[in-house]
């Protein structure tokens, strides 16, 4: 892929995930989503494609920024937070828009209480990467640039 006008890939944190690396470092690590975001901008550049990131506590803001990536964007990652294990609102924007999605966790859900083990997320989703900290995003978005090229 070149330089000129590379793929965007919009990269979607929910509810909380501006406290990483403040709170519960044994859960999320020390890591900060600054420190995130920027590391996917500059892996982003290496693999050829534009990584625009947006954080929102509110379910609403999530809807509006997926629906806005329609014409914008080739593909989404997403951390949807607790909504994932609650969002009819988000699943539903997501397929409206028809975009690829790759789902993200840092944590892993299987291992943690069995309300978290069912995502609204994955069946919109082509995969699911959880449970590798902040790593989780790197590899998601590595698959999502795969996915891309593949299409
Ligand atoms: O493991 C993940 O990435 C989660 O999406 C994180 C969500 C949780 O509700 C999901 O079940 C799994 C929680 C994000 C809260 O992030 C915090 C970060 C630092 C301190 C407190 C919360």
């Amino acid at each position: 892929m070149g330089t000129e006008n590379p793929p965007r890939i919009l990269v979607l944190h929910g509810p909380n995930l501006n406290m990483l690396g403040q709170r519960e470092p044994e859960i999320y690590g020390r890591t900060t989503l600054a420190d995130i975001d920027v590391g996917l901008m500059t892996l982003g550049r290496e693999l050829g494609v534009a990584v625009e990131t947006f954080q929102s506590n509110h379910e609403g803001e999530l809807v509006s920024k997926i629906q806005s990536a329609r014409d914008r964007c080739a593909a989404l990652i997403i951390n949807a937070g607790a909504y994932t294990h609650t969002s009819v609102a988000l699943v539903d924007a997501i397929l409206a828009v028809g975009l690829p999605v790759v789902e993200v966790h840092l944590s892993n859900l299987y291992k943690r209480e069995p309300f978290r083990h069912h995502s609204y997320i994955a069946r919109a989703a082509v995969g699911q990467i959880c449970g590798f900290g902040a790593e989780s995003y790197f590899l998601g978005l590595r698959a999502a640039v795969g996915v891309i090229k593949k299409a």
